[in-house]
This record gives structure tokens, C-alpha cells and sequence, in this order.
């Protein structure tokens, strides 16, 4: 029987201890979980939505100590693997997210929006650096939603009301915000992990980019920091085609029906959360998150 296109899009995902996946990764997982980690991978991790593009950004212009032809030198999904990838984002990327970090000379930046308990074992036996970068559960639903609205390739969100109880749900691709959140919330003294906020970054860039700066090993002079701080804004980076996935094709993601560099904002959840809605996330984030002492600015 012919699979109907919704049918179809459903089929590319399946999942692992309830966690919605791409299928693919699912497929390829022993091997993804056999990754070998080194002492010196720097690990990017992020919840989708919670501004990777733009942390992996800042990672490599820190990296490039500011020079900004260095990072023209491709796009911003090849330059560090996506180590969880097994669906070619592009015709010309077959390779494993595991494949490319292998064949990359160390040391190696990498990126994963799985959550602590799904990560390749050895990432935590190799006490490398993990980066994690958490944005506001309400403004990553927001661009979550949109995200969803405009790839080609995740299953159809249905209406705001409709996705609103699947995100709360955790049926969303990587699975729930608040595990993913608290997962990595809870182990950030355990390892070496630099937990930074998507607001702060918004607030102050300069003092964010500082602590990742310092993170990394690396000391760069006021000029370049102020350089990074002016090449990694949303304007610029929305306008960059190395960041702003306008390389990717429409039939991957359809940036007609919503930009992937949307708004870069704080506080967007307001033009799209009823009172109601509000009122009920509200209850399930102190039920979800009870017991921890993380806070999120909802608003700047
Ligand atoms: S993905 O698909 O998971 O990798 O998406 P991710 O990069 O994590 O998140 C995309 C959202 O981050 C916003 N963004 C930025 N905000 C502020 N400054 C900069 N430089 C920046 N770059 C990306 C992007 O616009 C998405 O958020 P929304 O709210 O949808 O605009």
C-alpha cells in the first residue's frame, strides 16, 4: 500500500526508551552508542530551539580567534558533526554524525541534542567539555512549533492548540524539554559542563561569549571579543548563509512558511500562549521541575 505523505513523514521516526527519533538514528544506534569520545571534544548540547546555530557559532569564531573568512568555510551544520545524524540533512552529506567526528582531527568541537541519559557512554569515561545552552521552555515550544511548521521532513505539528499538548506531552522529536533541561541541569557539577542561558546571551552577549571564551582555554583581546559579539547577533547571522540555512533545500525545510532565523527573541510565547494555556504550562512546569533550583527569565 502506498504510504499518504502524512503516513510517510511519521514513518522516518521511531524511538528509543520513548524518546522520538529519526528513524534513521534509531537504526544506526549501536553504532552511534559506540562512539568514542576523547579527553579534549569540546560537546555542544542542546534541546532543539535553544539556540545551537548560534552557540556553535560563537564556538567557532572563539576557535577561529575572530576571523570571520575561517568561518565562511562552510555551513554551520558541517562544520561540527552532529554526532546523534544519521539522515543526510543534504544530498552531498551521507555520512554518520559518528562517521564525520571520527575522521576529524582533534581537538574536536561536536554538537547533540540528545539528553544525558541517551549520550554515547563514553562522552561521560572521557571528561571532556560539555557546553549546554538552555533557552525559556515557552519561547523553545514557540520556535519548536514553527520549526516543526516548516520542515519537510518532521511529522505535521497540527494546530497550535493540537502541538501545544504534544510538546507538553514529550512527544516531540529529542523527546521532553523538562527531562532534557533538568537531565543536564542536575549533572552540571558532576562534569565539566558550562551551563549557559539563551537570555543571558541575549542580555549580555558580551559577558556570555566571555565565559565561553574562557571555557575553551582561549584568551582573545577586547577587539576580537567585540568583533564576535557584532558577527554572531541575530541580524547578522540571519543574513549569513553560512548560518542562516538558506543553503538547505525547500524540500527539507521551507523557509517560505516560517524563516529558520525567525525572531531571536525573548519573550515571543506571548503572542502565541492563551491565558489558559499559560496558566495550565505553568502548573506542569512547577510539577516537572519541582525540586530543582534552575530559573528562566520569561522576559527581557
Ligand atoms: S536547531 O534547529 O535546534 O538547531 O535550532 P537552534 O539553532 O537551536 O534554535 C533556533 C532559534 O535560535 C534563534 N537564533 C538566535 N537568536 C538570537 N541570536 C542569534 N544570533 C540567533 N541565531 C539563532 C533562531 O532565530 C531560533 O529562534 P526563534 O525564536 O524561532 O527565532
Amino acid at each position: 500500500m502506498a504510504l499518504t505523505p502524512e503516513l510517510s513523514k511519521q514513518a522516518k521516526w521511531k524511538e528509543i526508551a520513548g524518546i522520538p527519533l529519526a528513524a534513521a538514528t534509531v537504526d544506526n544506534w549501536n553504532q552511534i552508542q559506540a562512539f568514542k569520545a576523547k579527553p579534549d571534544d569540546l560537546l555542544i548540547c542542546t534541546y532543539p530551539k535553544s539556540g545551537t546555530t548560534w552557540i556553535q557559532e560563537i564556538v567557532d569564531m572563539i576557535e577561529q580567534n575572530g576571523d570571520v573568512e575561517k568561518c565562511q568555510r562552510d555551513i554551520i551544520q558541517h562544520r561540527h558533526p552532529f554526532i546523534e545524524w544519521a539522515r543526510p540533512p543534504q544530498p552531498s552529506a551521507l555520512k554518520l554524525g559518528v562517521d564525520k567526528a571520527n575522521e576529524m582531527p582533534s581537538p574536536r568541537i561536536l554538537k547533540t541534542h540528545l539528553s544525558t541519559q541517551l549520550l554515547p557512554p563514553s562522552f561521560w569515561k572521557s571528561n571532556c567539555k560539555f557546553l549546554y545552552v538552555a533557552r525559556n521552555a515557552k519561547d523553545c515550544m514557540v520556535s519548536y512549533y514553527h520549526f516543526y511548521r516548516m520542515s519537510q521532513v518532521l511529522p505535521d505539528p497540527g494546530t497550535w492548540d493540537e502541538y501545544f499538548e504534544t510538546f507538553i506531552s514529550g512527544k516531540v522529536n529529542w523527546g521532553s524539554w523538562f527531562d532534557h533541561v533538568r537531565g543536564w541541569w542536575e549533572i552540571r557539577d558532576r562534569y565539566k559542563i558550562l551551563f549557559l542561558f539563551y537570555e543571558d546571551m541575549k542580555r549580555d552577549p558580551k559577558r556570555e561569549i566571555q565565559k565561553v571564551m574562557q571555557f575553551m582555554g582561549k584568551n582573545l583581546d577586547e577587539e576580537v571579543l567585540e568583533k564576535i559579539v557584532q558577527e554572531t547577533s541575530f541580524e547578522k547571522m540571519k543574513e549569513n548563509p553560512m548560518t542562516n540555512r538558506s543553503t538547505v533545500p525547500k524540500s527539507i525545510l521551507d523557509q517560505s512558511i516560517s524563516p529558520f532565523m525567525r525572531k531571536g527573541t525573548v519573550g515571543d510565547w506571548k503572542n502565541h500562549f492563551t491565558v489558559a494555556q499559560n496558566e495550565k504550562f505553568d502548573e506542569i512546569y512547577r510539577q516537572k521541575m519541582k525540586g530543582t533550583s534552575i530559573n528562566f527569565c520569561m522576559e527581557l
